[in-house]
């Protein structure tokens, strides 16, 4: 029998056809199984994850903003005149605001991001505390091509990319995301990016392990936000957090232990799980100082500058495009 493509897309559940479905029936039917970090920030996650940043053991927020108010004053001599500001990722716009009131060079401000709620509010309340400044959000999915606004056409780029965001990206996946920031952000552009240093396995364990257990939230909260959006019934008692890191690798892995065999239905699917089988649910890459440059070098960057705090566990990197 024919069918046509809407006949046949008639009785394949809304649910299925997001990318968010996409992605998760893909990522629990790999062997190991797996699911993207990105999907962690629904509204609870997002809140969980700005607890995260509060907690004692988590070092990385408060070091990075550390250095970014020690240092601003030095960053900001690498705007150029009118430059826009552009975010990646932005949640937040605290740590753009510390570069803001540092450059008044910063003539337009760009944040990129996949929430639209949390990127318009945050737009909005950061364009009545600037208001001699251009705010022009992008709501975009900031590690897939997008356009950036026709607005800033004529302005010298500066691109920040804080957080440590690049750490949940695999080394190849890191230098492709550094080599289409070049080309998108153009000749003469500064990249100002934050990312996490290898350090003492203690310090890393714990951030990552906290005694709240706030993390083993954030992490087990995808689950839920699977059950909910998609249909799912994770019985969240029958998987517990994972985190560890990986010395050979430089990163922190989390996991969602399956605490006995069971099976799970998701999105119409039903996925089998052995006793311990995990979810591999992220990766936090640390680098060295050199490690950075390296994969900076290669994706057509020219390290120009580099900031740390004084334990040595976080750095704020300048770039710029690389000549050719
Ligand atoms: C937002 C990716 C920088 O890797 O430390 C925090 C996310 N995961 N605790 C990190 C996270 C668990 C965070 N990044």
């Amino acid at each position: 029998m024919v069918v046509s493509v809407q006949t046949a897309l008639r009785h394949v559940p809304e649910v299925v056809r997001s990318e968010f479905a996409r992605d998760v029936i893909a990522g629990l039917s790999a062997r190991p199984k797996q699911l993207s970090p990105k999907y962690f920030y629904d509204e609870l996650g997002a809140q969980l994850f700005e607890e995260i940043t509060r907690l004692p053991e988590y070092y990385p927020t408060r070091t990075e903003l550390t250095i970014l108010e020690h240092h601003a004053g030095e960053m900001a001599k690498l705007v150029p005149a009118d430059a826009a500001l552009i975010e990646f990722g932005s949640g937040s716009t605290r740590k753009a605001r510390l570069l803001l009131n540092a450059a008044s060079a910063i003539g337009a401000y760009v944040p990129v991001d996949i929430s639209s709620e949390m990127l318009l509010q945050e737009a909005a309340e950061l364009q009545r505390d600037y208001p001699r400044l251009t705010v022009l959000p992008v709501e975009a999915d900031f590690t897939k091509p997008f356009q950036l606004p026709r607005g800033i056409a004529s302005r010298p780029r500066v691109g920040f990319f804080p957080g440590s965001t690049i750490g949940n990206f695999e080394p190849h996946m890191a230098a492709a995301f550094l080599s289409h920031a070049a080309e998108r952000l153009g000749a003469g552009a500064t990249l100002i990016i934050g990312f996490d240093l290898v350090k003492d396995v203690k310090v890393l364990h714990a951030a990552y392990n906290d005694a709240a257990g706030v993390t083993a939230r954030f992490n087990l909260n995808l689950l839920t936000r699977i059950n909910r959006e998609l249909g799912g019934n994770f019985n969240l008692d029958m998987f517990c957090h994972q985190a560890f890191y990986n010395t050979e690798r430089r990163r922190i892995e989390m996991h969602l232990a399956s605490r006995d065999r069971q099976r799970v239905r998701v999105a119409g699917r039903t996925f089998e799980f052995r006793g311990g089988e995990t979810i591999h649910t992220e990766n936090s890459y640390k680098y060295t100082p050199e490690s950075f440059d390296a994969i900076a070098r290669g994706s057509g960057w020219t390290p120009v500058a580099s900031w740390t705090d004084p334990n040595g566990y976080f750095a704020v990197q300048a770039l710029t495009v690389t000549a050719s």
